[in-house]
């Protein structure tokens, strides 16, 4: 197995940046709420991190990106190959499937995150496409694999399992999907997958595989641990359970002001907030201030490429005391927030309207 970052390491860097605490080995911390409004992206030092094993420390000028398996031309990059190559630019969300777990009744195992297992990054990379065009993936290849670097033991597996995830050879040719080495301008920091990671725009967070260290054209569907015993949604429906992968971000808003419990001034009320979906772009937010109607909040700005959309509502408080505030977002493919989030085994997709109670001075 490669090196690890030594868990203290890590975790002394995220408790200085105000990270929320999921765990701290493996590293698993989360944005706080209020954190998330300010820019259309998070500074690098406050984006949540989602590990499911050490963190693995790969030394730059030995590692190199494996292109293998249905290939016309397998072959070895190094990261000045890639530095070498066309590069791409692009804002994007990424969110953990799991956000929004801790909010599921009855819970669910996983860890509990709250809502902050989000963050918005402009990621900087070589498109897969051209890695792919380059190595000419053959007709018989149904999917395309990506290993991280990272592995460990995973329950009802034996041995090690290292973190695998695949996409259909159709998804993987999406012109926007990245092998980015950068993030916010600078080298990716590794916790966040130094030296490499693939990012997959709307997707949830899971396809985003960190420490990349080996693509692989298979030609049948992947069955490892984190495509086929993780990552599943089991919904029931009509007293079946149904089988579903993870893949696309659910639409979901968040209010980031004011804050959770927060006390306000009787007057004009401000409610802030970040909206976002894999399925398009954000149609609409809307906000309700105690049993009020729902009203129109303003989407402030362009959305930059497939980052949140940021929001506000100016209104008025109505009366002094507790009131709750709610925020609904549509994106334009038409899906909007449920009531309630739709409970299923793993907890995963948890997107319900978001509520927060405030006080009326
Ligand atoms: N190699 C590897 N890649 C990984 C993971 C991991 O544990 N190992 N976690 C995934 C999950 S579930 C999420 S939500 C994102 C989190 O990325 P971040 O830590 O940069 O926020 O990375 C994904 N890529
Ligand atoms: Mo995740």
């Amino acid at each position: 197995m490669v090196e690890a970052v030594d868990p203290d390491e890590a975790s002394r860097r995220a408790r200085e940046a105000g990270l929320v605490f999921q765990r701290e080995d493996p590293l698993n911390c989360e944005t706080p709420l209020g954190a998330l409004i300010g820019g259309s992206v998070m500074p690098t030092r406050r984006f949540y991190v989602r590990n499911h094993f050490q963190i693995p420390r790969l030394d730059p000028s030995s590692w190199r990106l494996e292109v293998g398996g249905l290939v016309e031309r397998p072959s070895s990059l190094s990261l000045l190959d890639l530095h070498n190559m066309r590069s791409l630019t692009l804002t994007v969300t990424m969110e953990c499937a799991g956000n929004g777990r801790a909010l599921l009744d009855p819970p669910t195992d996983g860890e509990q995150w709250g809502l902050g297992a989000v963050s918005v990054a402009e990621w900087t990379g070589v498109p897969l496409v051209d890695v792919l065009e380059r190595a000419g993936v053959k007709a018989a290849a149904e999917e395309v694999l990506f290993r991280g670097a990272d592995g460990g033991t995973v329950a009802a597996r034996s041995g090690v399992t290292r973190f695998e995830r695949s996409l259909s050879v159709e998804a993987a040719r999406d012109p926007d999907v990245l092998l980015a080495y950068a993030m916010n301008g600078e080298p990716l920091p590794v916790e966040h997958g130094y030296p490499l990671r693939l990012v997959v725009p709307g997707w949830y967070g899971v396809a985003a595989v960190k420490w990349l260290t080996e693509i692989e054209a298979i030609g049948s569907p992947f069955t490892g641990f984190f495509q086929v015993d993780r990552y599943i949604y089991e919904w029931e429906r009509d007293r079946r359970v149904v089988r579903e992968p993870v893949t696309l971000q659910r639409v979901r808003s968040l209010i980031t002001e004011p804050s959770p419990d927060g006390e306000v001034e009787p007057g004009v009320l401000a409610v802030r907030g970040v909206a976002w979906s894999g399925a398009g772009l954000i149609a609409r937010v809307e906000v309700s201030v105690g049993d009020g109607n729902w009203e129109a909040a303003r989407l402030v700005g362009d959305q930059q490429g497939y980052g949140w959309h940021r929001w506000e509502l100016i209104t008025r408080t109505r009366k002094a005391g507790g009131t709750t505030l709610r925020a609904r977002a549509t994106d334009l493919a038409g899906n909007t927030q449920p009531e309630r989030p739709e409970w299923n085994r793993l907890g995963y997709g948890s997107n319900a309207i978001h509520e927060v109670s405030i006080r009326v001075r």
